[in-house]
């Protein structure tokens, strides 16, 4: 028999969206989101080759974006596509009311309607790149939801997790991680979706919110000191029917990959269990690097094995959705490490 290779989902689209710079305490900083990440992560897949299928998706799965967020949301991002290249828009005025349905999604300056931070700019690039992102998703769990492939990567980028039904922020403009649960959704009827993005899956947690058949759970730093500060407590647990199918663990600043690996043994893993989870979707950053810019955790290259074994060992059809992780040199390494474990 071959060996089984892994498919990999990725569109060179993707790559045209070059955030410069983000907003800090009022300052320009360089935006952590750069094609370097891309880069890292395809020449380590590539040192890897014979292990890697490198696929195209083949075509932003629209229905399913607007299904997932609000429709003048996607129409901003997507109108954002008339900006002259090379021109940035920063949406930096913020409704005080809530109610979208007066907005004109073609207007630019009603952008900031849709986005919930600073760091998350449009240009003429941003729409094609985030619908690329989504469609890797999308394939991705087409394709293990088939049956065909127990496991897919989806090399996402931008990310997503950050991206609520009405909402972009975090560098997140389309949910791709929600989008591929909802794909598994369709032929699992219990799908769970681990977060183990340094930072609280915001959006995902929204999505979900009343949702009973997608189990939740984020791992994250302590939101009182990090990103996304809003959300990422414990007591949210989700509404309505959806009470108790959400699963935060927050983390103070400093864990290293032993107390982050018996977390995921004693609390993540006994959940998805108890839940009876069919299918899994991993929201995937590797911020919890010990030397990331932002994260503040201390995961070695080694642990990302680890934290894939634990979820390996459920043996349940998985897709694997790139999020965060912004020390470049090490970003291929320790997502190659993470995915070792689903041979
Ligand atoms: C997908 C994802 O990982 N998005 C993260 C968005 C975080 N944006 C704000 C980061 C602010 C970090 N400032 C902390 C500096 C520590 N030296
Ligand atoms: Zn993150």
């Amino acid at each position: 028999m071959p060996p089984v290779k892994l498919p990999v989902f990725f569109h060179e689209d993707q790559l045209h969206h070059k955030p410069v710079f983000e907003w800090a305490f009022g300052e320009k900083i360089p935006h952590p989101e750069t094609t370097c990440r891309v880069e890292s992560i395809l020449a380590e897949l590539e040192a890897h080759s014979p292990r890697f299928e490198l696929r195209s998706p083949e075509q932003f799965p629209l229905a399913l974006i607007k299904e997932t967020h609000n429709k003048k949301m996607v129409e901003a991002i997507q109108s954002a596509a008339s900006l002259p290249l090379g021109k940035t828009f920063y949406p930096s005025v913020f409704p005080y009311h809530r109610d979208k349905s007066n907005l004109d999604s073609s207007n630019i300056h009603h952008a900031g309607a849709f986005c919930f931070d600073s760091g998350t700019p449009l240009n003429a690039t941003t729409f094609a790149a985030a619908a690329w992102s989504a469609a890797c998703a999308f394939d991705a769990a087409k394709l293990v939801a088939s049956g065909t492939q127990k496991y897919a990567y989806a090399l996402s980028r931008p990310p997503g997790h950050h991206a609520s039904t009405d909402l972009f922020g975090g560098y997140c403009y389309f949910n791709n991680a929600a989008i591929a649960a909802k794909v598994l959704r369709q032929t699992h009827s219990r799908v769970a979706l681990v977060d183990i993005d340094f930072h609280h899956g915001n959006g995902t947690q929204v999505i979900f919110d009343r949702d009973p058949s997608v189990l939740v759970i984020s791992l994250h730093g302590d939101p009182n000191e990090h990103y996304p500060h809003f959300t990422g407590y414990a007591n949210e647990t989700g509404s309505g029917k959806g009470k108790g199918f959400n699963i935060n663990i927050p983390l103070p600043g400093g864990t290293d990959g032993q107390e982050y690996l018996h977390r995921l043994s004693a609390e993540v893993i006994p959940a998805l269990q108890r839940f009876e989870a069919q299918a899994l979707v991993l929201s995937a950053g590797f911020d919890t690097y010990v030397a990331d810019p932002i994260g503040a955790f201390c995961l070695e290259t080694p642990d990302f094995l680890s934290v894939g074994e634990q979820f390996a060992a459920l043996k349940l059809p998985t897709v694997i959705v790139q999020e965060g992780g912004y020390e470049s040199t090490s970003l291929g390494r320790n997502v190659v490490s993470l995915l070792e474990a689903f041979f």
